[in-house]
């Protein structure tokens, strides 16, 4: 059986593990690591590579990974792999991934205590059995046993960030068939959850042969999981589950209704429909006598889009980021839904970075990049100086930048308005990283947790408390600190920290990096509620990364915010006078 990429990325992957816990040269782990990427990155089947005699085109891919690739394709199995795993258990690779243990002390619990297992690990520190070992202690422990619990929480889903442009990919490239009369992504994608189980598509056509054909035969499938005339599912290259669905124009609107969900929407709907006296399923509304059986020879009411599903029930339109049965089918009676904030409605972004810290562009190519995208004004915000590893910001660097992006912008005329601000770190203490005289010389501050991330909920909130009253703070940045897959949000007190920023006017940010999206839709909709201000940045560290602002609109769109709560999709005019008199 010949292995896909996934499979050969994950092997190099769990090669390189197992030689970082062997205490290997950095340099081979780091061979196997390189490889491993970029085999993921790679959109093409490896075998097809391989045929045509170019893996070692491939970068970090020499002629000894080259050689070890064609061993996998040609017999499903990896000889120096098979005597890795003879020599270091399996077991200690999943070990080491848990946040807050690492190669050196996957291999220290296995020598010590002879722990090969990641339920062998959690017993051993239930029972205190690794707060003693050399360089460990029980706060050590603690974080360990936090690690697993996160751990058991991983469910193996995509972020949207990488599963919606590939879906969108796919769904361009069938619908590019003379066959396919209209497409459509469903599922958690179009509703725009954060993470992604599966993809589902939907196509209209008459004719679903050459489209399935098609489907099952894109370069990026690694395997045909179902081909059928109305339904097929692959798993590409990177691992990702494709579900198509292919069905006649005049169903349109019942099927992308059903498979765009979610289930508990669904159940909803189907319950309003039976108060109609009406049936819903994927194909139609169907009438139904008072036991609910569908009558079958009454006419049964196709509809053709989803306007026409929800205007037959009664109902105004709920856009597909509403549907997870929190209150818009509610709403939608009372024809009292939000109107949702979309795209078009931002003019600005508060929140990026340049090769002044740690970013991949300068000063003057993001403003650049900036009014390419058609934005009216940005700050520009690198990080600050505590922040080491990011190259944060002394203060006279930072007075020094200032000046700089004051002399660009000028340099700019009217083309755009660049501010001149900081992302400040809130320090584990508590404290703020640069003092008020420095701070009141910039024209936005942002403050924003990068460390201490674990702490008790007392002292996070009491440390966001601080940063919201400095009357310098306009932003906390990506305030709960999440990022997929595995950091999880800090603990804080919300409802004290959404009423503090309402009460001083403290913008709260919603981080559209796709590996953030932070605040969750879940807190941006209460702070929308309770009136707090909000904005939408993408946080870039490369031009393209201010690409990412949809990502950031969705999950406010969850969070059923308006454009009126936005402080970025108002006039450069209002937001000036607001920062200056913000009640
Ligand atoms: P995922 O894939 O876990 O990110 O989440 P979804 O929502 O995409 O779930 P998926 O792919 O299992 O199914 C897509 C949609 O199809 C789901 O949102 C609602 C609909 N659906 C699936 N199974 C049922 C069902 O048994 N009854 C009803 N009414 N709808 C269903
Ligand atoms: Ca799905
Ligand atoms: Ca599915
Ligand atoms: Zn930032």
């Amino acid at each position: 059986m010949s292995l896909s990429n996934r499979e050969i990325a994950d092997i190099f992957e769990r090669c390189a593990d197992m030689l970082q816990i062997r205490g290997d040269n950095i340099h081979r782990v780091l061979s196997y690591r390189r490889a491993s990427e970029t085999i993921r990155g790679v959109p093409r089947d490896l075998r097809v590579i391989s045929k045509e005699g170019a893996l070692t085109d491939l970068s970090y891919i020499g002629k000894t990974i080259a050689a070890k690739i064609d061993e996998m394709l040609d017999s499903g199995e990896l000889e120096f792999y098979n005597r890795l795993k003879a020599e270091i258990p399996e077991g200690l690779v999943d070990i080491m991934h848990i946040n807050g243990v690492g190669p050196k002390k996957a291999k220290l619990f296995w020598e010590q205590l002879d722990i090969t297992s990641v339920d062998a690990l959690k017993i051993a520190a239930d029972n205190d059995k690794l707060a003693a070992l050399p360089g460990m202690g029980k706060k050590s422990q603690q974080k360990i046993l936090e690690g697993i619990e996160a751990l058991a929480r991983q469910t193996g889903r995509a972020s949207i960030g990488d599963a919606r442009p590939a879906a969108q990919k796919i769904l361009d490239l069938l619908l590019e068939l003379p066959e396919a009369q209209e497409g459509a992504l469903a599922g958690s994608i179009r509703r725009g959850r954060e993470t992604i189980g599966d993809v589902d598509m939907l196509i209209a056509a008459d004719e679903s042969g050459p489209i399935m054909q098609r489907f099952v035969t894109m370069e990026n499938v690694a395997r045909i999981l179902g081909q059928g005339p109305t339904k097929s599912s692959v798993e590409l290259l990177s691992g990702l589950q494709v579900d198509l669905r292919v069905l006649a124009k005049a169903r349109w609107g019942t099927a992308l209704n059903y498979f765009t969900g979610s289930l508990a929407h669904n159940v909803k709907m189907r319950q309003i429909a039976l108060d109609h006296g009406l049936s819903l399923n994927e194909h139609a509304l169907s009438p139904v006598d008072e036991n609910k059986t569908i009558i079958e020879t009454a006419d049964k009411i196709l509809c053709d889009s989803e306007a026409k599903i929800y205007a037959t029930l009664g109902l105004q339109y709920v856009p597909p980021e509403l549907r997870e049965d929190s209150g818009e089918i509610e709403a939608a009676r009372e024809h009292r839904l939000p109107r949702l904030i979309t795209i078009a409605d931002i003019v600005a972004d508060l929140h990026m970075h340049t090769t002044w810290s740690d970013g991949k562009n300068t000063i003057r190519e993001m403003v650049d990049a900036c009014v390419k995208r058609g934005h009216q004004y940005i700050v520009i915000t690198d990080h600050s100086r505590s922040l080491g590893i990011a190259n944060g910001l002394s203060i006279e660097r930072l007075l020094a930048q200032a000046q700089e992006v004051r002399r660009i912008n000028d340099e700019m005329g009217n083309r755009i308005q660049a501010l001149a601000g900081t992302e400040m770190d809130i320090k584990a203490d508590g404290s703020l990283d640069y003092p008020d005289e420095v701070l009141e010389q910039l024209d936005f501050v942002i403050a924003s947790l990068h460390s201490g991330l674990s702490q008790k909920r007392e002292q996070v909130t009491a440390r966001l408390l601080n940063a919201i009253r400095n009357p310098h703070v306009r932003m906390i940045g990506h305030p709960s600190a999440r990022q997929f897959p595995n950091r999880d949000e800090v603990d804080a007190d919300w409802d004290a920290v959404l009423a503090a920023a309402k009460e001083h006017n403290t913008i709260l940010e919603i981080n559209a990096n796709p590996l953030r999206l932070d605040l969750k839709p879940e807190l941006a909709r209460l702070a929308k509620d309770m009136g707090v201000p909000l904005a939408i940045n993408t946080d870039a560290h490369r031009e393209a990364q201010l690409d990412l602002l949809p990502f950031g609109i969705t999950i406010a769109r969850r969070g059923w915010v308006e454009a009126e709560h936005v402080v970025n999709t108002w006039s450069f005019e209002r937001f000036r006078h607001w920062l200056k008199d913000p009640s």
